[in-house]
């Protein structure tokens, strides 16, 4: 196990985008069920800003983008750490576009740094522990960007280990560190050889998509509808703040993407 210092835990900034009306013309694996719903989609945003801000962080909030209807899944387009931002190269091509107008925000806070091809990067698949970053090589994020992406952070004194994602869009997608080392996972990554030795809190099989959820500033915040895990992670000394993010689900988003928080 690796240090889990509360390193990666305080953050002042919340980068974001507001979804565009476009949004349910975004890749998405799920069918059937109610369709996208804009109005819907617009207030759980906002709403979504607001917890956010209430957990102490400032928004910086990027224009809708209507030419992509997958920007609002912001969390994908970079990785920011204390000592800089390295700016991905998601692996979806239709996404790629998404990074022109996050890296001049990015490049106001931090010294930016770029995935080049042939790696590809969402920053769905990078979950910080500590000091420590674990990477997902997934169907969106490639060897190569995997690879990249630990030079750099190594170079500003992290570790990083590269984790196979079999199931689920992102890593983040089916674990996610919810403070002082303690993981949240789906069954999927019982197993993971990366997580052995990681004290965790089981997601149920029937509440998989709460296993996205984010700590910050020492609160956990939840996707609302998922009272076993909330009462899972409660148990284990976690304050919870839930939100409704159904729409971004339908869309296969959830908490995280829908945030770059430094
Ligand atoms: C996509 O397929 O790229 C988007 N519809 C969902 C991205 C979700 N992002 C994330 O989990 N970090």
């Amino acid at each position: 196990m690796t240090d889990a210092s509360p390193d990666s835990d305080r953050f002042q900034f919340a980068l974001a985008r507001r979804p565009a009306p476009t949004f349910g013309a975004g890749i998405t694996t799920r069918s059937g069920g109610e369709p996208p719903d804009f109005a819907a989609m617009a207030a759980q945003h906002r709403a979504y800003i607001e917890a956010l801000e209430r957990l102490g962080l400032t928004p910086i909030l990027l224009d809708p983008a209507p030419d992509y209807p997958d920007a609002h899944f912001v969390e994908d387009t970079a990785v920011v750490t204390r000592d800089l931002a390295v700016i991905a190269r998601p692996g979806a091509e239709a996404r790629r576009g998404e990074t022109e107008t996050v890296a001049p925000v990015l490049a106001r806070y931090r010294p930016l740094r770029y995935i080049e091809p042939p790696g590809t990067l969402d920053g769905g698949d990078v979950m910080m522990v500590g000091r420590h970053v674990f990477i997902g090589e997934s169907a969106r994020t490639n060897r190569a960007g995997a690879e990249q992406l630990a030079a750099i952070l190594r170079e500003v004194g992290r570790t990083a280990s590269i984790v196979p994602v079999g199931a689920g869009l992102h890593l983040k997608s089916g674990v996610s560190h919810i403070g002082g080392g303690l993981l949240l996972m789906t069954e999927a990554f019982a197993d993971a050889e990366a997580f052995a030795g990681y004290d965790r809190v089981m997601v149920p099989d029937a509440e998989a998509d709460a296993a996205n959820a984010l700590w910050i500033n020492g609160t956990l915040l939840m996707p609302a509808g998922f009272p076993e895990t909330r009462k899972r992670v409660q148990d284990r000394g976690r304050p919870v703040i839930e939100v409704e993010v159904g729409e971004a689900r339908k869309m296969d988003g959830g908490l995280s993407c829908l945030s770059i928080r430094f």
